[in-house]
């Protein structure tokens, strides 16, 4: 846990349309606010189905509880939700503290986790266009970004200047990830030469990916018991069983309304999962309010486009189940990435979710080309193979492209044999 700061105080919106429960709203919110090392002073939940458009909540409560807030000591109060620039500048009035919203807590942690470079560029990117709306001349929000001092123009105001080094700091960010994209963009393509299939690993964040991800490829990646732990994708080689590979990618977990800002911000990153052959969502079936977490995953799919994929739903931290699965359990395999439980059953599953658009071929492999068969072995299904004088005939189902690769191969090898006479 980092070191504790600010005091806060959680400010929740029940708003019955939104189907989450206040009570899951706020104690997702307290992971988040204790993520930060703030300590959580006390919790006023008003139900309201539309936000006051100047308050956020209703002015009433407000004034209600601003003695309260003095009497904790509180520094800060936390909105359930994105809020405007206006609605926030009210409430600080009001309650005579900072006011900052769930977005910012959300991107302050994203803030916190990112390590490698392309991560840190799109978190930065994500807080500055969240930012740029918001600058009222003040200046002092600025002064994370550190570095050098921008010349004012003649007649140029303070806040203009800033947010004029603002837009120019997007523009360059913006471009830096271009760059990071194109050259992931080739690792994929590289990639995909391995004619291996795709399996993305996707789920709420802290269901269990990061532990599914090293069971399944013997790899020792951080998984802890915090939010957001894993944000960088890693791409790794795992058994399918029966000599079959596939490439399993891990990378960073969702929440609910995950902000807009993060997720544009983070297209390089979630591309991963749009050019996978098949999602694997991990859910964490042993807590309650598992319903909202799998409609939330759903929900961040659709809005980066992989809506379409083909999906397997692997039911996770069945070790923590007292009785069998909640009743209303949707179809997916029961696993444990803790303790192993269920997971030959998870290959297999995996393998047959990848053959439903795999086709029977049949093949003659001569003797010599021994890396040919091997690849077809651990890219394929085999029915079955027969050891013949010209070589290994076999029958696999694979996909097509499996096919077009392996029949080309082998018609340039009778082509080269053809010619030679
Ligand atoms: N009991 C139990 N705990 C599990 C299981 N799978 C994961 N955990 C624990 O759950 C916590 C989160 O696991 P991670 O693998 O980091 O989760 P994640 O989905 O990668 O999370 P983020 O990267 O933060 O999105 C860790 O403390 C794990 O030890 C399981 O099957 N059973
Ligand atoms: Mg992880």
């Amino acid at each position: 846990m980092e070191p504790t700061g600010k005091k806060a105080w959680l400010l929740i919106r029940d708003d019955p349309s939104r189907g989450w429960d206040p009570e899951g709203e706020e104690g997702e919110l307290r992971v988040l606010v204790e993520s930060l090392g703030w300590e959580v002073a006390g919790v006023t939940v008003q139900r309201r189905p539309k936000p006051d458009p100047a308050t956020w909540l209703g002015p009433g409560k407000l004034k209600e509880i601003q003695p309260l807030l003095q009497d904790h000591g509180v520094t800060v109060a936390v909105a359930s939700e994105e809020i405007s620039p206006g609605q926030k500048l009210h409430l600080e009035e009001l309650l005579g503290v900072e006011v900052v919203d769930r977005t910012q807590v959300v991107l302050e942690i994203f803030a916190r986790r990112a390590r490698s470079r392309e991560g840190k560029l799109q978190v930065e990117l994500a807080q500055l266009r969240y930012l740029l709306p918001r600058l009222r001349g003040r200046g002092e929000e600025l002064s994370r970004l550190g570095g050098g001092i921008g010349t004012r123009g003649p007649g140029e105001t303070k806040l203009e200047m800033d947010r004029r080094r603002l837009r120019e700091r997007i523009r360059q960010l913006e471009g830096e990830i271009r760059e990071l994209r194109a050259r992931r963009e080739l690792v994929r393509t590289g990639r995909k030469r391995l004619g291996l299939p795709v399996v993305a690993l996707v789920g709420y964040s802290n269901a269990g990916k990061t532990t599914l991800f090293n069971r399944l490829t013997g790899e020792d990646l951080p998984a802890e018991d915090r939010l957001f732990v894993t944000l960088d994708p890693t791409v790794r080689r795992f058994q399918l069983g029966e000599g079959r590979q596939a490439l399993l990618s891990d990378t960073v977990g969702f929440i609910h309304d995950l902000p807009r800002h993060l997720v544009e911000a983070f297209h390089a990153t979630l591309e991963e999962v749009n050019s996978a052959d098949l999602i694997l969502h991990v859910l964490d079936i042993s807590r309650t309010g598992w319903e909202e977490r799998l409609e939330a995953v759903e929900e961040v799919l659709g809005e980066i486009g992989a809506g379409s994929i083909p999906r397997l739903l692997a039911l996770n931290q069945v070790d923590r189940l007292d009785g069998g699965l909640p009743p209303g359990t949707p179809g997916g395999v029961p696993i444990s990435a803790l303790t192993g439980e269920g997971l030959e059953d998870l290959r297999a599953a995996i393998a047959a979710a990848l053959d439903t658009d795999s086709r029977p071929y049949r093949f003659l492999i001569p003797y010599d080309m021994g890396d040919l068969l091997a690849w077809i072995r651990q890219t394929s299904r085999v029915a079955w193979e027969k050891f013949t004088e010209e070589g290994v005939e076999l029958e696999v189902y694979c996909r097509e492209e499996v096919a077009e690769r392996v029949q080309g191969i082998l018609w340039q090898r009778f082509r080269e044999r053809a010619l030679r006479g």
